[in-house]
């Protein structure tokens, strides 16, 4: 039996992947409403494919649980949030998750991490806990790192069809575990150490926030000549050994604004270039708001309860609001004590912030100035909705007349 630690974003997919090939499959999460809903029939969060890949999970006996149970392989999905103070990994989660492990577990186990960690945080956090109980208990533990590489949004697709890491320091235990993984993944699953499978998922992360960052300069360049940001990256990458990313409202989501923070703590006199990128993202909810401030001042506009925000989540299509470019955005705005906007996003079904919408309709009649945060399929499918409207486009997906950019 395999027990699921952690029944988050990456967590939940992976479980249902792995119980609907038939695998033994019990999910195990602290939060007891999470679990009573999975076991009640209520999926936790919208994802392309996930009420299927459930719905016969269910079917094949998957189980849910608040307890860890007594087997000999785990996989732990936890999360691993940066500390703010000092910008290294907060290992809390997975440490605790491990010592749990520890106190049920069969004497010869094996633990597969897949949250995200910085570099050598197994070895530091991790194997000396498993090292001790071993000794006392003459225990055989083994430690696996198996980053996870899906995208919210292409989840189910991309657990299946992405290439996939898997770090062991042995060889043979890495083995074993890239055999499970192929039981659904039909990617190529590469075998190798600890550190560089932690290294690389960090890596991967970081080459896009940097490669983001660049992009917001780029538009912030072309914003004081006069020039149009989108043509340039569109023309730039007809070139072969060119693909930069897209300027945006800011950079959100539990990876991207975080995972490239762990190099940074680890690392900083070496870091120059990643920290100047996570900081040029962080600023652009700011920026964002003086172009709203400029545009209303041009369009002579006093009162911004008539500005209205287009999407809370952090990108387009997913439900997910963790660290949204428009809930940095509001937070600014709260900040100053300046007056709050009005927001609406089709995805987000809870109240969450002030002067929120459910109605689209209704956000459109109140608002005079729309300021597309997120580009929602429901956006594009009705962008001629906006004709009478001001519009502030962060994402460069409105052809409108008259539409202002970043
Ligand atoms: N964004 C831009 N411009 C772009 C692309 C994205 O501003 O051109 C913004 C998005 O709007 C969003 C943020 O960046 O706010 C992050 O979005 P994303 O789609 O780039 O990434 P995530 O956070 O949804 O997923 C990433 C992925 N990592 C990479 O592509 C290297 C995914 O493969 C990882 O599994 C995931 O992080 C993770 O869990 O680490």
């Amino acid at each position: 039996m395999i027990n699921v630690i952690g029944l988050g974003y990456i967590g939940l997919p992976t479980a249902l992947m792995m119980a609907s090939h038939g695998l033994n499959v019990v999910g195990t999460d602290y939060d007891e409403e999470r679990v009573a809903s999975l076991n009640n029939g209520t999926i936790t969060f919208q994802e392309k494919g996930l009420d299927e890949l459930y719905a016969k999970s269910c079917a094949l006996g998957i189980e849910f649980s608040t307890v860890y149970q007594e087997t000999d392989l785990y996989i732990v999905s936890v999360p691993t949030p940066y500390d703010p103070l000092s910008k290294q990994v907060d290992p809390s989660y997975i440490v605790t998750a491990v010592e749990e492990i520890l106190s049920v577990c069969q004497p010869e186990s094996t633990i597969v991490i897949e949250s995200t960690v910085s570099p050598g945080t197994i070895d530091r956090y991790i194997r000396p806990i498993v090292d001790m109980k071993s000794s006392k208990q003459e225990m055989t533990i083994h430690l696996v790192h198996a980053p996870e590489r899906i995208i919210p949004g292409n989840m189910v697709h991309e657990l299946i069809h992405n290439n996939r890491t898997i770090g062991a320091d042995d060889c043979a235990i890495g083995e074993r575990i890239k055999q499970l993984y192929e039981q659904f993944c039909e990617g190529e699953i590469i075998v190798t150490d600890i550190r560089t499978a932690e290294m690389t998922k960090v890596v991967e992360n970081t080459y896009r926030a940097v490669n983001i960052g660049f992009a917001n300069e780029l538009a912030k360049i072309c914003r004081q000549s006069g020039m149009d940001v989108y043509e340039i990256i569109r023309i730039c990458n007809q070139h072969p050994r060119v693909n930069i990313l897209k300027p945006g409202p800011g950079v959100g989501g539990h990876c991207i604004p975080v995972d490239p923070w762990f190099l940074v703590g680890d690392y900083p006199g070496l870091t120059d270039i990643i920290s100047a990128s996570m900081k040029t993202n962080d600023e652009m909810p700011a920026y964002v708001l003086r172009r709203i401030h400029d545009i209303m001042e041009e369009n002579g506009m006093t009162d911004p309860s008539l500005v209205g925000l287009y999407g809370l989540t952090y990108k387009e299509n997913v439900d997910d609001c963790r660290e949204s470019p428009t809930l940095q955005l509001l937070e600014r705005l709260k900040k100053n004590l300046a007056a709050p906007l009005r927001v609406y996003d089709p995805f987000v079904k809870r109240d969450l912030v002030d002067h929120q919408y459910h109605d689209f309709e209704a956000f459109l009649e109140d608002t005079d100035f729309v300021v597309i945060m997120v580009a929602h399929r429901q956006l594009l499918d009705n962008m001629d909705r906006l004709k009478d409207k001001i519009v502030l486009d962060t994402r460069g997906v409105c052809e409108l007349d008259g539409v202002y950019r970043l």
